[in-house]
């Protein structure tokens, strides 16, 4: 009898309660969320931003040679060099970047995978060039219909092998705003986060900017990449033909008031008033115009400091006068379009999505 490698027929992934399995630590090992005090940073300190890599990151020892290929159905193929890139005119957006998986480890049972609780967010200043300005000089074809973005990076994945690929439509990608970027912060990208090129999408979760981008394919039928087809679907249950995941959900956090206990995380603050600060963002550039905070179940409005940017989180605050004893807060936004974070997490079979409340017991003495 032979028997198939375990890379290329997986056991079927499911869903659990409970502890969490040595692959899911793993996971969460290597790829790491924001501590919530770092929310006190407009601008996510490089190093402190959230991190997702599906595969190994790339070793890319010679950026000199590092070339992007744009072919598929353009009219000229080009291969443009890291230095054409950055003779092209440079743009800086500072743009928040959620998982689409955060909060996965929420909702329950949770689906196993990398088992986000609320940190996988991060605020940064990207730098680069639209990417417009490439396609432009590509000139698309008649029949385009759909631009795949391919990275370095591969692996497997549901038993497919794939260079890790995403794609967007070509109204999405002539946008202003969709960046080809080769700084962070005003420094070079890190490894970790797409060094020496990587697409950021304003707007979108995570998934769709894609890190050591190498390729981009003009094509005349909808990409069929296992990022775009296989997974980043909100479904009920698996089978289902659902909805492909895109713009981020509007969500609040708020950083942790009062002190820590090491293990736990539990918390302690001290009686009278207590400062709280958060962050609130939704996606599509769509403003947040409301944070209300949740105190042992009544909620007061917050007050807004003004947004910096068309898609950076917003920051807020609110004085709450703590009294002596166990209680239980909480943070709501809403955006503009009226969108509200449900208390409860709405159910999705991969834990896609999940803009639940954030909650958070602290003890007063
Ligand atoms: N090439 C490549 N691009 C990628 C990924 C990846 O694994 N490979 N992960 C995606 C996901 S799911 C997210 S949430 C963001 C994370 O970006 P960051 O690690 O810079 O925060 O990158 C996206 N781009
Ligand atoms: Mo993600």
């Amino acid at each position: 009898m032979t028997s198939v490698h375990p890379i290329l027929s997986p056991p079927r992934r499911t869903h659990a309660d409970g502890e969490f399995a040595r692959e899911e630590v793993g996971l969460s090992n290597r790829n790491s969320g924001i501590p919530l005090e770092a929310l006190h940073h407009e601008v996510t300190p490089l190093g402190l931003h959230y991190l997702l890599i599906h595969f190994d990151i790339p070793y890319v020892p010679t950026p000199e040679t590092w070339t992007l290929r744009i072919g598929g159905r353009v009219r000229q193929p080009l291969e443009v060099s890291l230095s054409e890139i950055k003779l092209l005119p440079q743009k800086t957006l500072r743009v928040t970047l959620e998982c689409a998986g955060n909060g996965r480890a929420r909702i329950e049972p949770r689906w196993r995978s990398q088992p986000w609780e609320c940190g996988a967010v991060g605020t940064s200043d990207w730098t680069g060039t639209p990417l417009r300005h490439l396609l432009e000089r590509a000139g698309l074809e008649k029949d385009a219909v759909e631009i795949a973005f391919l990275g370095a990076d591969r692996g497997f994945d549901g038993g497919v092998e794939h260079d890790y690929g995403r794609s967007l439509k070509p109204e999405a990608a002539m946008s202003d705003d969709v960046l080809l970027v080769h700084a962070m912060n005003g420094q070079p990208l890190l490894p970790q986060h797409g060094f020496p090129l990587r697409l950021i999408v304003p707007g979108w979760y995570g998934m769709a900017s894609v890190k050591w981008l190498n390729r981009i394919e003009v094509l005349d039928r909808p990409f069929d990449g296992y990022q775009q087809v296989g997974t980043y679907i909100y479904k009920e249950k698996s089978g289902d033909s659902g909805t492909p995941v895109t713009h981020i959900r509007v969500k609040s956090l708020m950083v942790p008031p009062g002190i820590p206990d090491f293990y736990s995380r539990g918390r302690l603050a001290e009686a009278g008033p207590v400062e709280i600060r958060g962050r609130a963002w939704s996606g599509a550039g769509v403003p947040v115009n409301r944070v209300e905070v949740g105190i042992d179940g009544a909620w007061h409005d917050a007050h807004l400091e003004p947004q910096s940017s068309k898609y950076a989180w917003r920051a807020w605050r609110f004085t709450w006068d703590a009294t002596p004893g166990e209680h239980e807060l909480s943070c709501r936004a809403t955006d503009a379009d009226g969108n509200v974070q449900p208390l409860e997490p709405r159910w999705d079979n991969a834990g896609f999505g999940n803009n639940m409340v954030q909650q958070l017991a602290v003890t007063v003495r």
